[in-house]
């Protein structure tokens, strides 16, 4: 969609959305990966209140409140719904749990015997809370905050599901899709569906824009980045898209580096996440105009603050004047960053010269 559209209807529009559609409202939109989370001291006050992880993000109640509660300390352009990209194999019958301070473990699927063991017949009552969550967050959103839902993509949620557990070094997803390329594509495609049905549904709950978290595509092997993260996400563009033609979909392939430009042509996303080894200048002339970026200050200099901080924001904001942007992180939000340095970070940002 063009510029022009974009800043014509800007003062009607969410700052976000008109970005999303290719608008350049300047000072640019502004959200964090993970702005919800353990960082802040109200998160972790109310996650003693569910047994489990899983329960938490499955109890409306809870996942409204830390969706909100970065929304209530911070001028943010948008909220990104409380759940993990791990809810789609918990609602597909894998065994998944988040051990305090390990992370997610799951019970590993890495033949078709196990695969075939997966099913469909509970997904959307499982993952129904989610909806519930979204119209919740959605009735108390200030009218400026767009609601932003997600899902990892299926790369990334493959790699959970054949490791059995985060911080692994990927070589058991490796072996597999080189090994046994028809139960690769088979899980890949048992994904596609989930994941393309789940947004679905996030949509018709009234997520305002969609993120598909592609954290691991930087481990891919060069040879299966076409069918292992082009194919099934533009498969899932367009499903989403079929169904439901004005929400912009953001994809975020982390360390996609030289596969970048294809990914942005090839999947049909409105945006692109940018992480911080990626410039976002070189991204700017290498994208069409119309292909709005989001990023990409390591979170390290947020944990940080300070001169750092501010000169490097400077940077991405003078290097993104003029193109339709959104600021972020270049990843998640790191849990020892004090919640004072968000607040820094947002008047930088939100101070940023018309
Ligand atoms: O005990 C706790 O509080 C658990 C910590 C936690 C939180 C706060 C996990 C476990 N997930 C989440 C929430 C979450 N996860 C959100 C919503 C909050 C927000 O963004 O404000 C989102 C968008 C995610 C997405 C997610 N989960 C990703 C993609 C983003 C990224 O960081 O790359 C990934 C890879 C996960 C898996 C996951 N879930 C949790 C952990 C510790 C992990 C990562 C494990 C690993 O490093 O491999």
């Amino acid at each position: 969609m063009n510029g022009m559209l974009g800043n014509d209807l800007g003062c009607s529009m969410k700052p976000l959305l008109e970005a999303l559609r290719g608008g350049t409202p300047w000072p640019p939109p502004v959200w964090l990966m993970r702005q919800a989370g353990r960082y802040l001291p109200e998160y972790r006050a109310l996650r003693t209140k569910a047994q489990s992880f899983i329960h938490f993000c499955l109890t409306p109640e809870l996942a409204i409140e830390a969706t909100l509660q970065p929304i209530r300390r911070f001028p943010l352009d948008a909220a990104i719904l409380f759940a993990d990209i791990l809810l789609v194999p918990h609602a597909l019958g894998q065994e998944v749990a988040f051990v305090a301070n390990e992370g997610p473990k799951l019970v590993p699927i890495r033949d078709a015997a196990a695969l075939a063991r997966l099913s469909t017949a509970s997904f959307a009552e499982t993952l129904a809370p989610v909806m519930e969550t979204i119209k919740g967050v959605r009735a108390e959103l200030p009218d400026d905050v767009a609601l932003i839902g997600f899902a990892g993509a299926p790369w990334t949620v493959a790699t959970y599901m054949i490791e059995g557990e985060g911080g692994s070094d990927f070589e058991n997803i490796r072996g597999v899709a080189y090994r046994e390329p028809g139960f690769f594509a088979a899980l890949l495609d048992r994904l596609v569906e989930a994941t393309s049905a789940y947004l679905i549904l996030q949509g018709d709950g009234g997520a305002e824009a969609l993120q598909l978290f592609d954290s691991w595509a930087g481990v891919v092997p060069a040879s299966l980045f076409e069918s292992a993260v082009i194919a099934p996400t533009a498969r899932i563009v367009g499903a989403v898209r079929a169904a439901h033609p004005e929400i912009p979909i953001i994809g975020f392939p982390r360390g996609a580096g030289s596969h970048l430009k294809t990914y942005v042509e090839q999947t049909g996303v409105d945006a692109v996440g940018i992480d911080f080894m990626t410039s976002l200048a070189r991204v700017r002339n290498e994208v069409p105009e119309s292909v709005a970026l989001q990023g990409n200050l390591d979170p390290v200099l947020l944990r940080d603050g300070g001169a750092a901080m501010a000169n490097e924001t400077r940077g991405i904001l003078a290097s993104m004047h003029g193109h339709p942007f959104i600021f972020n992180l270049g990843h998640g939000v790191l849990q020892t960053t004090p919640p004072e340095h968000v607040a820094e970070l947002l008047n930088l940002v939100q101070g940023a010269r018309k």
